[in-house]
């Protein structure tokens, strides 16, 4: 980390994104220092005072969100939200330094006019942050709403409402759990209308665009001090929804979580599914019925299993990384899981490390960190360059070169969940069960009963 931000100061200060084989910058989100943001918290956790310090001055020196232009005018209502709002709420979180709740509020307030979007308070994924903010959501979805979009916002407008005080935030946020209804098995269709709530294609997934709806569910209700019964319960309908729907074994005994379109199961899961491993421990230790209850024990045993699935699809490559999704072969035993041909790329991902550090903290089972370990292995001996690290295109070709894309995530949720794992004394000081909850981004914040 150390090595790898003093590179992003060298070659890429302010800008968002360092690119690790042509070793200078761009701003692929408009211009708003997305790395340095999204690095802050990773930079106080590991200790780097120097670099964290360095970083304020820039904030307090060349923020500016009014100046922020993708090309078209139009952030990201959800990247930048769990990103870079995130980012600031995270760091205030802990150091307390007061430009971070200013920038915050100032970033908050900008994207909140989002909620303004439909008459029933889903807001629309894309916004403009300077002046005239024209919310709308991009052409690419025909107009819908995206479910994990729309419902990851409110750990992060929930924690602005605690530190200013005002109420809204909070109010306007959640009510979006409100109005979006699952089906009867509990699971939410993927593209929503943004008027209705009501369903716009027959998608269900736990993957890209569905995931992290159901991390806030059970995130929010954990963030408020575990007393809004309705979010646990829907997160626990939805889980229901997941065995009985999406939960799958194959013969090698490989389990996985499938995707569902128009009814029918495709036998595959994305790296980004990686996280409910993690997010299903965290559930069955912090589950109402107890840790020893059968429903706190199956959804135990579905982490692990889904945790050793992500830890597979890294470590049976001939690079030990993942691709970006896997097919599994239900009738295959030592070869069940497929690296299909049009994703076979890895882009720096975290929720496989994700997984293993929640699994470390709450299980204690050090299996996990030596499976961090082999992860990080394969990236520092695939995906460094001179400066920083990439992704590689192939998962399967040991003689890849790496990219020149080197995501904000990467140092705001790889490294930082690696770190974590190998730093229980660190680790404790951002404890999941007692007294933190991190946002998709990585970003631990305080939870409202430790204020
Ligand atoms: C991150 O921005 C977040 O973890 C998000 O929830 C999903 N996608 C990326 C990382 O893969």
């Amino acid at each position: 980390m150390k090595w790898v931000y003093g590179n992003y100061k060298k070659y890429a200060w302010g800008k968002d994104e360092l690119r690790p084989t042509s070793k200078d910058g761009h701003d692929p989100w408009g211009g708003m220092g997305v790395t340095l943001v999204d690095s802050l918290d990773t930079l106080w956790l590991m200790g780097l005072k120097g670099e964290f310090d360095e970083s304020i001055d820039w904030i307090k020196s060349s923020l500016d969100f009014n100046t922020v232009n993708p090309g078209d005018g139009y952030v990201s209502v959800f990247e930048t939200t769990i990103r870079s709002l995130g980012g600031l709420l995270s760091a205030y979180d802990m150091s307390q330094e007061p430009v971070l709740k200013e920038k915050a509020v100032d970033l908050g307030d900008r994207l909140f006019k989002a909620f303004d979007c439909s008459g029933i308070g889903i807001p629309c994924g894309q916004i403009r942050l300077n002046g005239n903010p024209a919310p709308k959501n991009a052409g690419w979805t025909g107009g819908a709403s995206l479910l994990a979009e729309v419902g990851t916002l409110q750990v992060e407008f929930r924690y602005l409402s605690k530190i200013t005080g005002n109420p809204t935030y909070k109010e306007k946020s959640d009510h979006v759990f409100d109005v979006i209804k699952p089906q009867g098995d509990g699971l939410y269709y993927t593209f929503i209308s943004k008027d209705t709530g009501e369903r716009k294609q027959d998608k269900i997934t736990l993957g890209a665009m569905g995931d992290s709806y159901y991390e806030y569910l059970l995130k929010c209700w954990i963030q408020g001090g575990m007393k809004e019964d309705h979010l646990r319960e829907k997160y626990d309908k939805a889980m229901e929804g997941v065995h009985k729907r999406l939960l799958q074994k194959t013969a090698g005994g490989t389990v996985f979580i499938a995707d569902l379109n128009s009814g029918r199961l495709d036998y595959k899961m994305d790296h980004l599914v990686c996280f409910m491993g993690g997010l299903f421990v965290l559930g069955a230790y912090t589950d109402p019925l107890g840790i020893d209850s059968a429903r706190a024990q199956r959804d135990l045993r579905a982490g692990i299993d889904i945790t050793e699935t992500c830890y597979q699809m890294y470590i049976r490559q001939p690079t030990g990384l993942s691709p970006e999704y896997a097919r599994f072969n239900m009738g295959g035993t030592s070869n069940d899981i497929q690296v299909p041909g049009d994703a076979p790329h890895y882009i720096l991902r975290p929720e496989t490390v994700e997984s293993f550090f929640i699994l470390h903290q709450l299980t204690g089972d050090e299996k996990y960190v030596d499976m961090g370990w082999k992860v990080f292995q394969a990236i520092e001996k695939h995906c460094k360059t001179e400066v920083g690290y990439g992704g590689i295109r192939d998962v399967r070709n040991t003689n890849m070169r790496p990219d020149n894309r080197m995501e904000s995530f990467f140092l705001a949720e790889t490294m930082k969940y690696l770190y974590l794992l190998f730093d229980p004394t660190s680790a404790s000081k951002v404890d999941v069960l007692h007294t933190h909850v991190f946002n998709t981004e990585s970003h631990p914040m305080r939870r409202f009963d430790q204020f």
